[in-house]
């Protein structure tokens, strides 16, 4: 910007110096408006990436078992990875949670992806898949009772799965 105040002035002071029709104040008002639509362009082109990423996808962990453990989880795609947050309400301590395969009604009890071990601070964990893959098949986030009782779930929400026209269904 300094730079290209800088040359237009160069270049005025050569046109003058040879004879020629001294810079108007237009040219200022070319270049505001030219700096003016950049940023809208821009502004567009974030929108459009948005779009294309997908916005955060927020899901609301349902109580298993009696556990009287809820909470919610966020899904946010960036690129060829997804960023899951887990925060638990009711569940004092550390808890193993997961991308599952499956549903949570019919869960593949082999972990797809481990996240952090969630508690009732907010964890984050970088998933190394995109949310449009993850979201291309059934898959459910669970959060177990500990890691000496695994077999126990605690909370699980479903991921709704995507169809192929890009819209969101609930399985
Ligand atoms: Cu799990």
């Amino acid at each position: 910007m300094r730079f290209q105040r800088f040359a237009a002035l160069v270049l005025c002071v050569g046109a003058m110096s040879a004879g020629m029709a001294a810079c108007g104040d237009d040219d200022d008002g070319v270049e505001g408006a030219v700096n003016t639509a950049t940023e809208q362009v821009g502004s567009v082109a974030d929108d459009a990436r948005d779009a294309i990423e997908g916005a955060d996808l927020t899901l609301d962990l349902q109580e298993q078992n009696g556990s009287g453990v809820t909470g919610e989880v966020t899904l946010t795609g960036d690129g060829d990875q997804t960023t899951v947050t887990v925060d638990l309400e009711g569940a004092p301590g550390m808890h193993p949670a997961h991308v599952h395969e499956g549903t949570c009604a019919d869960l593949n009890p082999a972990p797809k992806f481990p996240l952090a071990d969630a508690s009732n601070d907010e964890t984050e964990t970088m998933v190394p898949a995109s949310l449009e893959t993850i979201q291309s098949a059934p898959h459910a986030i669970n959060v177990h009772e500990s890691a000496q009782n695994l077999e126990n779930y605690v909370a699980c929400v479903d991921i709704p799965v995507s169809s192929e026209m890009g819209t969101t269904t609930t399985p």
